[in-house]
């Protein structure tokens, strides 16, 4: 299936009105990882890009992550594009004013859904004339998808939190089955079966964000098709912020300083996986643990650990090349746990990471909260 409108131009001559692309997924999917892709297969045609990040909280390993490829970002911090409606139009407008982009990538929060209701439709009905709206795609993260499906075992989250994911895939215009690589093909083969029998309404692609794979018809059809006239699907707002407020939420900031340059790739693996035990202990289903470390000598160099549920092993997507001797971390934690735990685990980690290595590790910022009810600035059921 092919989404309308996709063959109808091509990218070197969509120029006319920036265009809007919003990749969504849940937490983890692969979206900062899929929009950096992105981002650099555009500026690598000339095209300038705004990259626009999410968060119901400040401080993101997104932004410094994107940032530290050097990429325009915004950053909409405390609330979802949603809620943040407005900013989202003046996030996008900055960007204009300074960097003129061609097409603006938006990351909404991954616990996010109702997008095409309260962000595609309304941008389109009151700032059509200053956007072309993509579909929206949704990244899935085939581990998690498959054990959602069944099709694989393991931990995962209660009910009214899978509500969302489920709301996620069904309004998507294009589900996007990510880190394809992970999966053996009959596996591969079984998850596509199941979300096509589920969503009938989506175009289905499979792709490594990471490998590179499958990534060209993909970005085609964001770049070149119209977001297509559906009515928005039906969604139960009590439900949706009930699984919301389920999951905790913790953004952290961190100096660190030593007195010699030290190897930080360790100390980060380190404070992942002393996290992942203390949380996987308290009973916590970890969505999203992410950690970044930014060493003040290096500029552009960033490491960056991610941990996608309790079973997996913390994996460093980025290392640094350089030893370091002071510098940043963020610590990013999205899990279905109270935010109180949240706090102590990571109390609790960095005693225990300062014992085991040649550091001071400094709290600089912190907060910990349970996102609130989501309440949209604009709420559209048809293209209109
Ligand atoms: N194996 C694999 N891992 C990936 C792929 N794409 C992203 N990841 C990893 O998945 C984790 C979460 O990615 P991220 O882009 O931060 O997800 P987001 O929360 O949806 O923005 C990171 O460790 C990425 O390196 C992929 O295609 N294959
Ligand atoms: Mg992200």
């Amino acid at each position: 299936m092919k989404i309308p409108g996709s063959e109808e131009s091509k990218i070197t001559n969509m120029t006319r009105l920036p265009r809007y692309i919003m990749i969504g997924g849940f937490l983890g999917a692969g979206k900062t990882t899929a929009v950096a892709r992105l981002a650099r297969h555009l500026t690598d045609q000339g095209l300038r890009v705004g990259l626009i990040t999410n968060d119901q909280g400040a401080q993101l390993v997104d932004t410094a992550n994107l940032s530290s490829r050097g990429f325009a970002v915004e950053e909409i911090p405390g609330g979802c594009f949603c809620c943040r409606f407005n900013s989202l139009v003046e996030a996008a407008r900055k960007l204009s004013r300074e960097t003129s982009p061609d097409v603006f990538i938006a990351e909404p929060v991954g616990s996010c859904t109702d997008l095409v209701a309260t962000v595609s439709y309304p941008l389109r009905r009151i700032y059509g004339n200053e956007f072309a709206i993509a579909p929206l795609s949704v990244l899935v993260d085939p581990m998690r998808a498959s054990k959602m499906f069944a099709l694989a075992e393991g931990s995962s989250f209660s009910e009214k939190v899978l509500y969302i994911y489920r709301k996620q895939l069904e309004e998507a215009d294009i589900i996007v089955i990510n880190k394809s690589e992970l999966l053996k093909p009959e596996q591969l083969k079984a998850l596509h079966t199941a979300l096509a029998v589920e969503f009938p309404a989506a175009v289905i692609l499979e792709i490594s964000a990471r490998q590179q794979l499958g990534l060209e018809p993909w970005f085609q059809q964001i770049t070149t098709a119209k977001l297509p006239a559906r009515t928005s699907m039906r969604i139960d707002y009590e439900i949706y912020a009930e699984g919301e407020a389920l999951l905790g939420w913790l953004n952290a900031t961190i100096n660190v300083s030593a007195t010699e340059p030290f190897d930080g790739n360790p100390l980060l693996q380190s404070l992942a996986s002393q996290l992942q035990g203390l949380l996987r202990d308290a009973g916590g289903e970890i969505a999203h643990l992410k950690i970044t470390m930014d060493p003040e000598e290096s500029i552009g160099e960033l490491a960056v650990v991610s941990v996608l549920g309790n079973e997996v092993v913390p994996e460093l997507s980025n290392e640094l090349e350089d030893l370091v001797q002071k510098g940043q971390i963020i610590v990013n934690i999205r899990a279905e746990v109270s935010p109180d735990i949240l706090e102590q685990s990571l109390q609790r980690t960095l005693s225990r990471v300062r014992e085991l290595f040649p550091c001071t590790l400094t709290l600089d910022h912190l907060e910990h909260f349970r996102p609130g009810k989501p309440q949209p600035t604009h709420r559209f059921t048809d293209a209109g």
